[in-house]
């Protein structure tokens, strides 16, 4: 890339997250860092186009999983998926687990249930040291594209001598269907990522870059879930997805 479509692409990309935090109109928040962000109150994907005259448009999403009202947890539009071993306590049943919309989320920027902020809640019986659960859903695109693509996450750890789950993240023109999907890489079809989410305590944020190619078809693919590394039951905690397509 040369340094003026660099300069460019930089840019834009400026553009449309400043673009974004206008609109946000959410309550200011203080991360633990003692950072000043601005989050959306809407569990509706917030999205943001440039219009930089003809040709695709850059894309942002925005996921929050419910606003600040109790039992207003959103998992709209996406899919809950698992691959999990046999559970050997219940002969013919595979291990437990679930995903839901809980009140716990990243506007708390302290972890404390029930209180009715929202994210993405993933439950896994890990004891059989294996099995991944995410959720899923299309990001649709213009066909024939080509987008650098920016994917991030927030997911709550607890800091542990071992790591208990990591976090898995894939984005693609096919949607995870297997653990085997989300080992870290990258090629023309897809970019994955596998990471370790015990490391602290608190929100981390997790990130995967990707440059599509040509998009064969009107959409993308986005997976966000966790994997089992030590063997007991866990819930982990996923939150402010947001995903920034610029066109190239
Ligand atoms: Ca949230």
């Amino acid at each position: 890339m040369r340094f003026a479509q660099g300069l460019t692409l930089a840019l834009t990309l400026l553009a449309v997250l400043a673009s974004g935090c206008a609109q946000s109109g959410g309550p200011a928040t203080t991360t633990p860092t003692g950072t000043t962000t601005t989050m959306p109150t809407t569990s509706t994907p917030t999205t943001t186009a440039t219009s930089s005259g003809s040709g695709p448009e850059a894309i942002r999403l925005f996921f929050d999983f419910g606003g600040e009202t109790k039992g207003s947890g959103d998992l709209s539009g996406w899919t809950a998926k698992a691959d999990v071993p046999n559970d050997p306590n219940r002969p013919g049943s595979k291990v437990a687990w679930n995903v839901t919309a809980c009140e716990a989320g990243y506007e708390d920027h302290v972890h404390i249930q029930y209180h009715p902020v929202h994210s993405a809640c993933f439950y896994l019986d890990g004891r059989q040291d294996d099995g991944t659960v995410w959720i899923s859903r299309a990001i649709p695109v213009a066909a024939g594209t080509s987008y650098v693509a920016n994917v991030t996450v927030k997911a709550f750890g607890q800091e542990s001598f071992n790591t208990v789950a990591d976090i898995v993240l894939r984005l693609g023109q096919t949607g995870a269907a297997t653990e085997a999907d989300f080992a870290t890489g990258i090629d023309a079809r897809h970019a994955s990522l596998r990471k370790p989410l015990d490391t602290a305590n608190g929100w981390t944020t997790y990130s995967l870059d990707w440059e599509t190619g040509r998009t064969p078809g009107g959409q993308l693919h986005l997976d966000v879930g966790i994997s089992a590394i030590w063997e007991t039951e866990m819930t982990r905690y996923v939150d402010a997805v947001q995903v920034l397509l610029i066109p190239e």
